[in-house]
């Protein structure tokens, strides 16, 4: 039985934050199209663990190997268009400093080298701290037999038949054993994978990356700067063209989702990094492939208090906050993934928004770095 309700809560938490029915709302100045929820997520989130402090011992040579510079510059943050969620309103205008930034989604080949070198583990092979995750249940909740702390993460299982986009849990199975080197689980391995993007790492993860490199994780502005690749008010990194026109000019989900894939890109999970065209910048996969972790703390509202002036480099807000699960501090992620699909959150548009726990890993959610030109 205790089993039973923690499973249940469990799933209760993941299920939250993901509606998907564009809705009209009244009285928001930015546009006459946006969707009644702030913004959107399309990864489940639960947390389980604040940061893991494992102390680095050693640190990667550093070097600008893999890296490009992007141009300082100025551009218009936020919505580009009619998709846009609430959160993504008003566009406001940003100045951002020259750096460095990894062309790619940091692989699994990276991530094993700082692993070698460091003996970290991530959170998602980590046992769930009973003592943490408590805190997001009802008071009350007893503590589940130990079988159900045991480590693991989220597994993408596609439905047999169309369901009702507003329930993820459906898509979305906690998995034992999930991690990095066992992306479906136990069984699986990244043999032969060594070019695909690392999964299963939560913020935690990624920043320990970041720090053993030298490197750190980009803001969410910086992100959205170096995506645009030098367009302005472009929907996409490659422009305004649909993503079903022309050439697959990234990896996502294609035909139904989450039960049919037609795989007009090639892939139905993860792809090797740079299987796609770069974007202006030179930079590879900023749409689709995995979603990619930032440095900001998310704030639904956060934008508006950039509006109608301008700001340079701005590192978001102070704390956080989304509506949709207002007791959770989550994190920014970027970009979209192999499961966006157009009809869904179609996270794959510059300026689409993610926010998730940080303690959160899935089969979805990689990251990259970037790198100050000092320091
Ligand atoms: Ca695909
Ligand atoms: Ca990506």
């Amino acid at each position: 039985m205790y089993k039973n309700l923690f499973l249940a809560v469990i799933v209760s938490i993941l299920a939250v934050g993901c509606t998907t029915t564009p809705k009209k709302e009244n009285a928001l100045e930015a546009s006459d199209e946006v969707h009644v929820t702030a913004g959107h997520s399309c990864t489940p989130t639960n947390t389980r663990f604040t940061a893991s402090n494992q102390p680095l011992s050693q640190k990667a040579a550093v070097s600008h190997e893999g890296m490009v510079l992007i141009p300082e510059g100025r551009f218009r943050m936020g919505a580009d268009d009619k998709q846009a969620w609430r959160d993504e309103y008003p566009k406001h205008e940003v100045i951002i400093d020259s750096f460095w930034m990894d062309i790619h989604e940091v692989t699994n080949a990276q991530f094993a080298a700082f692993v070698e070198a460091t003996g970290y583990v991530t959170t998602a092979e980590q046992q769930i701290d009973w003592e943490e995750i408590k805190k997001e249940l009802p008071p009350g909740t007893p503590k589940p037999d130990e079988s159900q702390l045991a480590p693991a993460s989220l597994v993408f299982v596609a439905t047999d038949n169309p369901v009702s986009l507003r329930d993820v849990s459906q898509w979305w199975q906690w998995r034992q054993g999930a991690n990095w080197r066992q992306p479906e689980g136990p069984g699986s391995n990244i043999a032969g994978k060594e070019n695909h993007p690392v999964v299963h790492v939560s913020w935690f993860d990624a920043v320990a990356y970041c720090e053993w490199a030298g490197k750190r994780l980009p803001t969410e502005a910086e992100w959205e700067y170096a995506s645009r690749g030098g367009l302005e008010d472009h929907i996409y990194a490659w422009g305004n063209e649909a993503l079903s026109e022309g050439k697959p000019k990234a990896n996502t989900w294609e035909g139904s989702f989450p039960y049919q894939n037609k795989l007009r890109d090639g892939y139905y999970l993860s792809a090797p990094v740079m299987s796609f065209a770069p974007n202006g910048y030179g930079l590879y996969d900023m749409s689709g492939n995995l979603w990619e972790w930032c440095a900001d703390w998310y704030h639904e509202d956060y934008y508006k208090t950039l509006a109608n002036k301008t700001t340079a480099n701005p590192k978001g807000p102070e704390t956080s906050y989304d509506s949709n699960e207002p007791y959770a501090q989550k994190r920014v992620s970027r970009g979209g993934s192999f499961l966006c699909h157009e009809s869904y959150c179609s996270g794959y548009r510059n300026a689409m928004r993610m926010k998730t726990t940080p303690d959160t890993g899935s089969i979805h959610t990689g990251f990259r770095a970037v790198k100050d030109i000092k320091g």
